[in-house]
């Protein structure tokens, strides 16, 4: 009995030792940290459980833009959008297009020291033949026509798996260049169907870089 009570005693003594300092104001702050529970809240915040794990994971998004320009009336803007691992969306919007379709890609290099002639063929890091965008054999760059109307505004949205945003074969800092004539998606039967689609001139070009926007 007489230990029992020592020991209740102990414990009423170990709870009087530990709360005090909790609720006390006149304890400096710095040492309230170092006491009893208030060590062990933040301790659970930063464990590594699976549910807080998967808290930091975000989907991340990517947004580019290339302003098209040439050596003719004819420019636009093209906006791209790429959730992780998901295609991207490129929202297209050129003026001063003579009406009806005109050949749209992705060219190799983001280089234009001699206007849209230095960007290089179209983008193919699988060293293909040209194609149509729903073909299995294509160019990467390979985003077929964009059809202007008789006001010479031709607008497009393309969704497409083969020009990432990120990773070994992204886009990022490569061009976009609008043609003089329909691209004939590689089935025109000219020498130049299975390279360009036989699309003529560049009338406009413009590089894809990164934007928050
Ligand atoms: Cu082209
Ligand atoms: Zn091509």
């Amino acid at each position: 009995m007489q230990a029992l009570l020592a020991a209740m005693a102990a414990q009423t003594l170990v709870a009087a030792s530990i709360n005090p300092p909790l609720v006390s104001n006149a304890s400096p702050p710095l040492q309230s940290h170092f006491k009893g529970a208030s060590v062990r809240v933040p301790r659970k915040a930063f464990s590594f459980s699976p549910a807080a794990r998967a808290l930091t994971i975000v989907a991340e998004t990517k947004k580019a833009v290339a302003v098209l320009k040439g050596n003719s009336p004819v420019e636009g803007v093209v906006n791209l959008v790429q959730e992780e691992n998901s295609p991207t969306t490129v929202k297209v919007r050129v003026t001063g297009l003579t009406p009806g379709k005109h050949g749209f890609h992705l060219h190799e290099f983001g280089d234009t020291t001699n206007g849209c002639i230095s960007t290089g063929s179209h983008y193919n890091p699988k060293s293909l033949t040209h194609g149509a965008p729903e073909d299995q054999i294509r160019h990467a760059g390979d985003l077929g026509n964009i059809v202007a109307g008789s006001d010479g505004i031709a607008e497009a949205t393309i969704v497409d798996n083969q020009i990432p945003l990120t990773g070994p074969n992204s886009v990022v800092g490569r061009a976009f260049v609008v043609h003089e004539l329909e691209d004939d998606l590689g089935k025109g039967g000219h020498e130049l169907s299975l390279t360009t689609g036989n699309a003529g001139g560049r009338l406009a070009c413009g590089v894809v870089g990164l934007t928050p926007n």
